[in-house]
């Protein structure tokens, strides 16, 4: 049972039993990523001032060169997640390749790999809007003890044992699922301490959002054009609102509260899309259904698709059930 101001720490250890294979594993893992996302909310939230004394020159004051934001989160997690001996492979939408956890403090004997992008929507940064980290995790398919492959990353979503976000925000808040539900954590930052400030988050069936890069209208195929038309129309409920931040987890969150679609599909110079199925998608989708949502790619579901490369593309609608629905009968027509 979870109860408000309950703190993430508490939350984690409370639901371990959920969780089929509880060994503590699982959340040593969380625990892992609730303190890699402080440090990365720390960075995020000085992103002015570090810009401010970096404008004499492109070094900082110990002669090393500025690094961008997405690199510093990068590398908070990963060292995060390396160092604690708790995963055996990570991919990042930052790196070329998965990493294989493997040497000196690790002998392949964790179970689990990490998927991230960690920081998404980070041209947002230099302008102050949200931004966020999107997490994902497997148990791997090959044998412990051995180094973890490809197979162990390109598994479809349906797989996740856990996924979540973060959101750099007004507030930073921590959403995950393990399976059993949606929860958001709101970090209080004088306590550097995460409480449950909402629990079991769902989507509305409906709403009167629609999230879309209008500009790319006229690459859109035919469908979208006309759910875009359909939103726009004079009828019933409508015309909607238009709401795009141009961050992901930031339009994600505010559809969740509020009721409403987020699309990015295919266009004629982007035939798919532009959201990374392992890093965007996948987790995405795992805490929309969670949230009573649904996420396509206008013909199967995301969670269903088997992956084929780690950067692989997918055209992404998610959001309400039902304007799910409608806009996949748009494209299907
Ligand atoms: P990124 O991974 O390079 O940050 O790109 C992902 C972001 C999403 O957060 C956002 O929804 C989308 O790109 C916006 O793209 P666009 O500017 O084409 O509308
Ligand atoms: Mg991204």
């Amino acid at each position: 049972m979870s109860n408000k101001n309950q703190t993430l720490g508490e939350f984690i250890i409370d639901n371990q039993a959920h969780f089929p294979y509880a060994t503590g594993e699982l959340s040593r893992l969380m625990n892992s990523i609730r303190l890699a996302a402080k440090m990365v909310n720390h960075e995020v939230n000085k992103a002015g001032l570090v810009d401010i004394t970096g404008a004499i020159g492109s070094t900082n004051i110990q002669g090393e060169d500025q690094q961008k934001l997405d690199v510093i989160a990068n590398d908070i997690f990963i060292k995060s997640l390396v160092n604690r001996d708790i995963v055996c492979g990570i991919a990042s939408e930052e790196n070329d390749d998965f990493i294989q956890v493997s040497g000196a403090k690790n002998d392949n004997n964790t179970n689990y790999v990490v998927l991230i992008d960690p920081l998404d929507g980070s041209s947002n940064i230099d302008v102050n809007v949200s931004v966020g980290t999107i997490f994902s995790i497997y148990r791997r398919v090959t044998a412990v003890g051995t180094p973890v492959t490809e197979e162990d990353f390109l598994q479809p979503g349906n797989q996740q044992v856990a996924a979540g976000y973060v959101v750099y925000g007004t507030s930073t808040m921590l959403v995950y699922t393990t399976g059993h539900g949606v929860n958001g954590f709101t970090l209080n930052p004088a306590l550097g301490t995460y409480y449950l400030s909402h629990p079991n988050m769902k989507f509305p069936e409906s709403g009167n959002i629609y999230s879309v890069n209008e500009g790319n209208y006229v690459h859109f195929p035919q469908g979208i054009k006309n759910y875009i038309k359909y939103c726009q129309e004079e009828k019933e409920d409508r015309p909607y609102t238009s709401r795009y931040i141009g961050s992901l987890v930031s339009d994600i969150h505010r559809n969740m509260i509020k009721g409403g679609v987020y699309l990015y599909p295919s266009s004629s110079k982007s035939p798919n899309g532009k959201l990374r199925l392992l890093y965007e998608c996948n987790p995405i989708a795992f805490i929309a259904e969670q949230a009573n949502g649904l996420a396509t790619d206008g013909i199967q579901r995301i969670l269903d698709i088997k992956p084929t490369a780690l950067h692989q593309r997918v055209p992404f609608v998610c959001g309400s059930k039902k304007m799910v629905e409608k806009v996949a009968f748009f494209m299907q027509e």
